[in-house]
């Protein structure tokens, strides 16, 4: 009997530590925008950056940074893409292999950063990729009682063992469907109602959460920021679904000049943080600047004169800048070493608001 107790006991506190896992992160979440602190984060860092790729990963320590090279410090947050999981791929959209993933997440994890993951599903009716909406069908047909509803649901397994392969101690922010109020992705606004968008966000809830049982996750719903509250609000999944309210927000330097991209960026920015704040609070939720970015960096002061002073005085948790791509000179979005402007972003890593993993 006191053997069973105590099996009992020990039962108990192993649940109630597994489950503390998610929570913990929220909490720590919640403690850095309580503080006034924005944590930074950098998409696919420590699998390649800019002309350069982890080729060996299960060899590989993963100490290599393009942020870390510049600043001394990794970015607190980490993000990856599962795009092609779904399909029981080796490696995903931009050609991380999900090896490497998995063994950057639980690394970034035990030197004490966060993980968090975006999702680009390739179109499941057209075969095509996320960004192919040549069809308003493909929703509905993945949805209960549609003609790939057991596909999808091949999909979701895949999915959930991926995520579940990760490990209970790997808190991850989850970010499925998101920049959903454009219509650039199958998901978006015009290839889908309100309804099944909603409707699509809980149905991979539930299977990941119910029918998987995974407790290392929060969802984070984060649309283009710039379709506004109410546009917003009308696909919010709800509050069961949703931990943290997310916005993606970019500058685009366009045909004009980029000194104009920057004050219509920052002056963005601040309606988008203004509208987001509101709603976070109205829900009881955490909020984030989900994906932003310059592409190339192209203003010399972007991180301290310009990131900085927009998103300063928001109590967002954290930050992520997107990727460094390693084949395309062009399209990176954090500095590296050798960069014309590194020190800017240097001098960021160093201000009282801002926090990188030391
Ligand atoms: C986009 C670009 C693409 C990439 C995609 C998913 O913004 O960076 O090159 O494939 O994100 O990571």
């Amino acid at each position: 009997m006191r053997k069973i107790m105590t099996l009992c006991a020990v039962l108990t506190l192993c649940i109630a530590c597994a489950e503390q896992e998610p929570a913990s992160l929220a909490d720590r979440l919640k403690a850095a925008a309580d503080s006034g602190k924005i944590l930074y984060g950098h998409q696919d860092d420590l699998s390649y950056g800019h002309q350069w790729r982890v080729s060996d990963w299960s060899n590989d320590p993963l100490e290599r940074s393009d942020v870390k090279d510049v600043t001394g410090k990794y970015p607190m947050v980490l993000g990856f893409d599962l795009g092609g999981i779904e399909l029981g791929r080796e490696a995903n959209l931009d050609n991380v292999p999900f090896g490497l993933i998995r063994k950057a997440a639980r690394v970034h994890a035990r030197r004490g950063g966060i993980v968090t993951f975006s999702w680009h599903p390739r179109n499941p009716l057209t075969g095509g990729d996320a960004w192919d909406v040549s069809s308003d069908q493909v929703v509905a047909s993945i949805l209960p009682g549609g003609s790939l509803e057991e596909e999808f649901g091949l999909w979701m397994k895949r999915l959930g063992d991926f995520l579940e392969s990760l490990g209970e101690d790997v808190p991850v922010i989850f970010r499925p469907w998101h920049e959903n109020l454009g219509s650039w992705f199958w998901w978006g606004l015009d290839l889908c109602t309100e309804q099944q968008y909603i409707e699509l966000f809980r149905l991979v809830w539930r299977y990941c959460t119910q029918e998987r049982g995974l407790k290392n996750l929060l969802w984070c719903y984060s649309p283009n920021g710039d379709a506004g509250p109410q546009a917003y609000i009308s696909r919010y999944p709800g509050d069961e679904f949703v931990d943290i309210l997310g916005v993606d927000t970019y500058e685009f330097v366009g045909d004009g000049t980029v000194e104009d991209a920057s004050r219509r960026y920052v002056q963005e920015i601040k309606v988008n943080l203004t509208y987001l704040q509101e709603l976070a609070s109205a829900h009881g939720k955490l909020m984030c600047l989900s994906e932003t970015g310059l592409e190339g960096l192209v203003e010399p002061a972007w991180w301290t004169g310009i990131l900085e002073p927009a998103i300063r005085n928001f109590p967002i948790c954290y930050v992520l800048t997107w990727r460094n791509a390693d084949d395309r000179p062009e399209h990176f979005y954090a500095a590296w070493k050798g960069f014309e402007y590194e020190a800017d972003m240097k001098a960021f890593s160093e201000l009282d608001n801002i926090v990188f993993l030391d």
